[in-house]
């Protein structure tokens, strides 16, 4: 992967009720401003510094929701900074609610991707996309063989060659994953998405 040679960003994607309460990027326990999600994330002005949002992303002081509790929704966040750092580490703090019991919304996806603020079919950004996806999949669509439970956080990289399928739940295209039960909780759930020294760690 030789994504330090290109013009990332990062975005957050969701088709559901998600709140985003705070995003950090680490480099070298060093934090990078330019790339982090801080409160309160309204100031005077009705935008965030480095950060441009679309669709039904909705920003408050204390929190980002990307969807409401409703159908067919999509919005996004996504840094306007490109990255420029080889080896990074950023956390995500969200939460997954909504009032169904179990089922609502597809999925979000945290996204190192040249292809920003275009929105589409893959977690609402585009399909054939360049870069890393680390895909919180909520939804099992399960009309092809996989045998794990939903939710399912997986990575994928692409080069702009391959489809993510969703009838699959991006099984066949993933590099790795594994179950996390962030769905409909009290508590704030974290993920930490490390790339140092070429390996990627997702925790
Ligand atoms: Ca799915």
């Amino acid at each position: 992967m030789q994504l330090s040679e290109v013009t990332v960003f990062v975005g957050f994607f969701s088709l559901m009720f998600f709140d985003l309460i705070k995003a950090q990027w680490n480099t070298n326990e060093y934090m990078k401003r330019e790339h982090s999600l801080i409160k309160p994330y309204q100031g005077s002005g009705t935008g965030i510094l480095h950060w441009d949002f679309i669709g039904s992303t909705m920003v408050t002081n204390n929190y980002i929701r990307l969807t409401p509790d409703l159908q067919s929704k999509s919005g996004a966040i996504w840094n306007s900074v490109p990255v420029s750092v080889r080896n990074w580490d950023l956390q995500v703090q969200f939460k997954v609610h909504g009032k169904g019991k179990d089922l609502f919304g597809d999925g979000f996806a945290v996204w190192y991707s040249k292809d920003r603020m275009q929105p589409g079919i893959v977690f609402g950004s585009t399909d054939l996309f360049h870069g890393l996806a680390v895909i919180l999949d909520t939804y099992s669509n399960h009309n092809g063989p996989h045998n794990h439970q939903h939710p399912y956080i997986s990575a994928m990289i692409n080069n702009g060659t391959l489809h993510y399928d969703h009838d699959r739940d991006g099984t066949h295209t993933q590099l790795a994953g594994c179950e996390a039960k962030f769905r409909n909780v009290d508590y704030d759930t974290y993920i930490s998405v490390k790339y140092e020294h070429d390996v990627l760690t997702v925790k």
